[in-house]
């Protein structure tokens, strides 16, 4: 697992928190991934395309030893799993992963740009990058974003399994 890489999580449709779960879950059971750390979740709103419901936006540190393109697969896999639909660009989605950065590299295929382009400018990304110790510009930043779930320790699944048992109740209905 000797590489590095950073993946934003972004989720608008149905049991955001669920889709979240989901998307980190597969993650950490692929056999060539290791998640390292999750960034608190946040409630954002919609950024391109405005006409839709606010986000929940997290990144995820890996390691992986996987290659760009492999890891790419794997991400597109699990949305697919997880129900993504590409109807309306920009719109809403059960689940996007975008890989932000892997190691300091940069790459530009017909498949794949890292770093992603303009991540540098969505606070949506730029915020919780920030927090998982990514050296991030704060000349752009706009607003939109707030803390949704702090994050609750070094645990990767402490935001999601120290609600296990209460989720259910105490999210808001899409
Ligand atoms: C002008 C033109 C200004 C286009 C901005 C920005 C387009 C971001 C697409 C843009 C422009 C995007 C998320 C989102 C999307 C998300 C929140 C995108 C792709 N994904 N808004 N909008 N969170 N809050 O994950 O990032 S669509
Ligand atoms: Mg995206
Ligand atoms: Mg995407």
């Amino acid at each position: 697992m000797d590489n590095v890489a950073f993946l934003s999580l972004g989720t608008n449709i149905g049991d955001r928190l669920q889709y979240l779960h989901g998307a980190v879950q597969a993650l950490w059971e692929h056999p060539n991934i290791t998640v390292e750390d999750i960034s608190s979740i946040y409630e954002t709103e919609p950024v391109g395309y405005l006409d839709q419901a606010n986000f929940l936006n997290a990144v995820l540190k890996i390691s992986t030893s996987l290659s760009p393109h492999e890891l790419l697969d794997v991400t597109q896999g699990i949305e697919l799993q997880l129900g993504r639909k590409r109807e309306i660009k920009w719109g809403p989605r059960t689940i996007d992963l975008d890989i932000l950065l892997y190691n300091d590299e940069n790459m530009e295929t017909e498949k794949l740009i890292i770093p992603h382009p303009r991540m540098y400018e969505r606070a949506f990304v730029l915020i919780p990058l920030k927090e998982l110790g990514v050296e991030v510009s704060e000349r752009t930043l706009q607003g939109g974003v707030s803390l949704w779930r702090q994050k609750n320790g070094g645990d990767v699944f402490g935001l999601f399994e120290s609600l296990k048992d209460t989720h259910k109740k105490v999210l808001p209905e899409i």
